[in-house]
């Protein structure tokens, strides 16, 4: 816990400060989906109380049944954007397209991705849930960004980070300058610095992968996690699975206390199930920046080539010395 009394938005107002080249309004931009943030949790608080549980009868563009608070949480972040000074498009993983918001051209001038609420299959059941934002600026200073323009590598992110909402919402987030983490304190309504400077351990005792898909999975990805179940004190070895159906969920833990989170590619998937756009690349920067690794496998997930806006990626993310190891693994050059 930080000495001080510290809010997001003195924080992060602190330093954009100390950054300018950054460029304006990113501080406010960050403190707006805290609000977000703030207003899902709440939402969630309540859920069993309300009727916001369960599907709407609708499937995303993902193919996925669409869950009420998968709609809501995509609506307030609608409603906290549309007219404002913050972002001046907007895509959603609960979105075919992105949103183009000309109102508020040219004020603004970033351009904001998210997965409003990951995690889903646990609404209905009181288990932890994540929201996953990437920011980026748009390229031209004259004129409107298209719809293409928010598909863009992960090395081009200006912000990026995520709410957890479990037994406390938090919000964590980088925007180069390391990572940051904030716990909503309720009393007040207001997050305060708990987690200054985040830095993952180099290596961990735990994996979260679904292990249910291991007869999809390549022989590589196969051998990698039966390794990490051999009996090996020496090594640290058997690792604790830890997986709860919450990435942000998942990769928090790995991202305070070390570890190895997978989503791999399949035999007959070998794109993955996650998103490059709002899920991967976002918290693949927040693992960097605290010292941590992100791959596909066989590259940097920063570096993958963005083609679609709701192109899926295999994900290993977590302590260094894990996903180097496990990219051994996946590329055959390792065989126990
Ligand atoms: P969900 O589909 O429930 O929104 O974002 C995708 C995601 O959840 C991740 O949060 C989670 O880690 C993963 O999918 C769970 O997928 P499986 O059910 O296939 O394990």
């Amino acid at each position: 816990m930080s000495q001080f009394l510290l809010t997001l938005s003195r924080f992060t107002a602190q330093k954009q400060a100390a950054s300018p080249e950054a460029g304006g309004g990113l501080d406010r931009l960050l403190d707006q989906i805290g609000l977000v943030g703030k207003l899902i949790a709440q939402d969630l608080r309540r859920a069993g109380l309300i009727d916001i549980l369960g599907t709407t009868g609708e499937v995303n563009i993902q193919g996925e049944t669409v869950k009420k608070l998968d709609e809501i949480a995509n609506e307030t972040f609608l409603k906290a954007f549309h007219q404002s000074e913050h972002v001046c498009a907007i895509a959603s993983e609960e979105m075919e397209k992105p949103v183009l918001l000309s109102e508020n051209w040219p004020q603004a001038q970033y351009m904001l991705l998210f997965d409003p609420l990951d995690g889903s299959s646990n609404t209905d059941c009181n288990m932890p849930l994540g929201t996953i934002f990437s920011v980026v600026k748009s390229k031209h200073r004259d004129q409107m960004p298209t719809m293409d323009d928010l598909i863009h590598n992960g090395t081009e992110q200006v912000a990026a980070g995520y709410l957890l909402y479990g037994a406390s919402t938090m919000f964590v987030y980088t925007t180069g300058q390391g990572v940051h983490g904030f716990t909503l304190e309720p009393g007040i309504g207001e997050y305060l610095l708990s987690h200054e400077r985040i830095r993952i351990p180099a290596r961990g005792k735990v994996y979260g992968v679904n292990e249910g898909n291991y007869h999809k999975w390549s022989a590589g990805t196969k051998k990698y996690v039966e390794y990490l179940k051999v009996q090996d004190k020496k090594a640290g070895k058997p690792y604790s699975v830890r997986y709860s159906g919450c990435l942000v969920a998942d990769v928090h833990r790995i991202l305070l206390g070390g570890g190895i989170y997978l989503y791999p590619g399949e035999l007959d998937k070998p794109e993955g199930k996650l998103r490059l756009l709002y899920e991967a690349n976002p918290l693949a920067w927040i693992v960097e920046q605290a010292g941590g690794k992100a791959s596909t496998g066989v590259m940097r997930i920063l570096e993958v080539e963005a083609k679609q806006l709701h192109q899926r990626v295999p994900l290993i993310i977590g302590s260094a010395n894990d996903v180097y190891e496990a990219e051994e693994f996946i590329q055959g050059k390792c065989e126990s």
